[in-house]
């Protein structure tokens, strides 16, 4: 029998629960029992530490020839809106950050019908060139396989030309829910939930950390949530190479995707938050992108599991085009003051979770 009083005895004695059991804590009403039961996951493993880091995105490119249903970024080449940035202006951005005292930049962008694979390798390039400190974690599972068939390449070839180039690790975006049903509907183009396993395993085998995240909100149900999680806690067990896991809420405006919805509540936020960090327990980070979430939601989450907030972020323009109302950016002393008010410590990390300075 699957209750609240049978999934507390296993988390309160480090055991792992079962897709049941989570798909049973989403149905649950008690909101609170469930945060104190993520809360307790992540003291035991990140005590009261929360993570930050000084960042800044850069999307070169909003030209894709995928156009997924959700994504309001995207433009198809020679629409209005549509842009590509030159090398000189992706590195501009880079230097700036540098200049900023940013120590990541996190580049990804639209799958571009007309720019080769050496662009790519050209900006890392340029950017190691320009700011050798800044670590460059770029490009999703999906557009390492379009550079794949770009070029000729093998994904291991890609990835390694990249790392060459000055790849450091992967960010998490391009999985949306894994499940194929879900997929068909909101990004029937993109490359199936198995492939984008696959190319992740090949990331983290050739030895690049990534992250994964999470698109909710739409049309997916809770059992496609947790079937989704659960791929990636198998895949986790094999690898260990995820260092965090992000759900993003679901930003609904000027998206093809015509919903009746007005984007994610705050309880299914906090609970999805809390499920993920007690469902996944091979992962050391949950991270609240605040961007998506709003500042407040992201800071109450860390009540409940969450121990990573993304990010300074500076210009952001996938939520942003969907209608997101938070701010493009949040300053660092913005950051450490939320952390502070929930009563955690701020601790600056760098892209691979070293401890900068703690606050
Ligand atoms: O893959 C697109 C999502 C992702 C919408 O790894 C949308 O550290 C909400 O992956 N509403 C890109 N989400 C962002 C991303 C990310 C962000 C922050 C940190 C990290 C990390 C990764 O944004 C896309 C897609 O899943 N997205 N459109 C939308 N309307
Ligand atoms: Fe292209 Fe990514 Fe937007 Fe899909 S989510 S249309 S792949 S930019």
């Amino acid at each position: 029998m699957i209750n609240l009083e049978t999934i507390s005895a296993k988390v309160r004695a480090c055991q792992r629960i079962t897709p049941d059991e989570a798909l049973f804590l989403f149905s649950s009403g008690d909101l609170l029992a469930v945060g104190e039961l993520a809360a307790l996951a992540n003291e035991r493993r990140n005590g009261k530490n929360v993570y930050f880091n000084v960042n800044r995105h850069i999307n070169p490119t909003n030209v894709c020839v995928n156009r997924c249903a959700f994504c309001a970024f995207s433009r198809t080449a020679g629409e209005d809106g549509a842009y590509t940035m030159a090398l000189d202006e992706i590195c501009r951005r880079a230097r700036e950050a540098d200049d900023e005292g940013a120590t990541e930049v996190h580049i990804v962008g639209g799958l571009h019908p007309d720019l080769a694979f050496e662009f790519y390798e050209e900006a890392l390039r340029a950017i190691r060139h320009t700011a050798p400190s800044l670590h460059v974690k770029a490009f999703t599972a999906v557009e390492i396989e379009y550079f794949s068939r770009i070029s000729g390449l093998t994904i291991e070839q890609v990835l390694q030309r990249l790392m060459a180039a000055g790849l450091g690790s992967m960010p998490g975006g391009g999985a949306e829910i894994l499940v194929e049903e879900v997929r068909r509907k909101i990004c029937p183009e993109k490359i199936s939930g198995e492939r984008w396993l696959e190319i992740i395993r090949t990331a983290h085998l050739a030895g690049l950390k990534t992250n994964a995240t999470m698109l909710y909100g739409h049309v997916e149900n809770t059992a496609d949530r947790v079937a989704h999680m659960e791929m990636l806690r198998t895949l986790q067990d094999e690898t260990g190479g995820f260092q965090a896991f992000i759900p993003l809420a679901f930003q609904p405006e000027n998206s093809a995707l015509k919903l009746d919805i007005t984007g994610t509540s705050g309880v299914d936020d906090l609970k999805t938050l809390a499920i993920a960090r007690i469902f996944l327990d091979n992962f050391d980070h949950i991270k609240a992108y605040w961007i998506m979430l709003g500042e407040k939601i992201a800071q109450v989450s860390l009540a409940f599991g969450v121990n990573d907030l993304d990010g300074t972020v500076v210009e952001e323009k996938i939520g942003h085009d969907a209608g997101a109302q938070t701010p493009q950016a949040l300053t660092k002393e913005g950051i450490i003051r939320l952390i502070r008010k929930a009563d955690k410590i701020p601790v600056e990390r760098d892209t691979l979770y070293h401890p900068i300075r703690s606050f």
